[in-house]
């Protein structure tokens, strides 16, 4: 039985920290900028304490987080190459990762060694390390990350208070979703006074959009269809759009947000075509609405507001199953 206190051993953490005499740090596969941006201050943190550290990775980061500072230390995690550097002391921990399997192939790592811990705040993390610190109630994991700072008493510099920035940012939709709270503010008060560069890095993160991304954006805009009174409303585009474009899957981010956003809206679909044929759809509501049923019908899952499936093609019956679902959920959520 794991009762809060099992879910928050900080105390130990610095312990354990202070005991060891070698730390590898691990973010989550398909990384984003709060579990980059808190290993990397962690790591500049335990650098301060003297305390050899590696950061390992099963994945790449994305090349929008390139302009972070030390983001090069970030290594490929590799069984055979590492395990043998590995001692009975050296501690592991993870960051930001909801449960073992997003730590990819370093989950079996996770598994076998005695020293193990991780900072965390999805509230459905059962706890898979030996050491956890989760605090389901804080905005990002960065958050994690500066209470370690505090408790160590290492005032934030400039390099850390950009990463921890990042996290906190990007978790919180640049301060706007419904997790941002008072301890995020006192964080950014810190980060500050550190000598943050708050304009410079706030562009990087939520106003420079790639070329590509703006080209398909272009392409997906003129597909937009409103249904229901113009309370759902969805895009898609081929995998021809995307060659047009010279873009990629991951420049599609963020324009099902275009749909979304409109005014009047309630559930928005963006549906894309894969290389293989297949049709990924990126859904999203606003409370009350969800589309975590919807997806789910389609074999996929996330969120209440923000869920996501794949269909079989072709695009136009993908669409229609999809719609019909859409409207099947909006009529059953307007009678509630
Ligand atoms: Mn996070």
């Amino acid at each position: 039985m794991t009762n809060a206190s099992d879910r928050y051993r900080i105390g130990e953490l610095l312990t354990a920290i202070q005991n060891t005499d070698s730390i590898w740090l691990f973010p989550h596969i398909s990384p984003d900028g709060d579990t980059i941006g808190s290993t990397l201050a962690l790591k500049m943190l335990l650098e301060r304490l003297k305390k050899p550290v590696i950061v390992l990775l099963d994945d790449v980061p994305p090349a929008t987080l390139s302009f972070l500072p030390d983001i090069y230390c970030v290594r490929r995690y590799d069984e055979e190459s590492t395990a043998p550097s590995l001692t009975e002391n050296t501690l592991i921990i993870s960051l930001d990762v909801s449960s073992a399997d997003r730590l990819g192939r370093a989950q079996k790592l996770f598994e076998r060694v005695q020293n193990s811990a991780q900072l965390d705040h999805h509230p459905t993390n059962p706890g898979f390390a030996h050491l956890n610190v989760i605090d389901g109630e804080a905005p990002a994991s960065a958050i994690l990350v500066y209470r370690l700072f505090e408790a160590f008493g290492l005032p934030i510099r400039r390099e850390e208070a950009i990463c921890l920035y990042t996290g906190l940012a990007t978790d919180t939709g640049n301060f706007v979703y419904q997790n941002t709270n008072a301890e995020a503010f006192h964080m950014m008060e810190k980060l500050m006074e550190a000598g943050l560069p708050i304009a410079q890095y706030a562009r990087r993160l939520f106003r420079c959009k790639e070329k590509e991304h703006i080209a398909l954006l272009g392409k997906a805009l003129p597909t937009m269809r409103y249904l229901c009174g113009g309370e759902i409303a969805g895009m898609h585009l081929s995998i021809k759009a995307f060659r047009a474009a010279g873009a990629t899957a991951e420049h599609a981010d963020g324009v099902v947000d275009y749909a979304i956003d409109a005014s009047g809206v309630k559930m928005a679909y963006f549906a894309r075509e894969t290389e293989t044929g297949e049709i990924k759809c990126s859904l999203r509501a606003l409370t009350p609405y969800r589309v975590d049923g919807v997806a789910e019908r389609f074999g996929g899952g996330g969120h209440q507001l923000a869920a996501g499936c794949t269909l079989p093609g072709p695009m136009r019956s993908a669409v229609r199953k999809l719609e019909a679902a859409l409207q099947k959920e909006y009529h059953g959520g307007a009678q509630q």
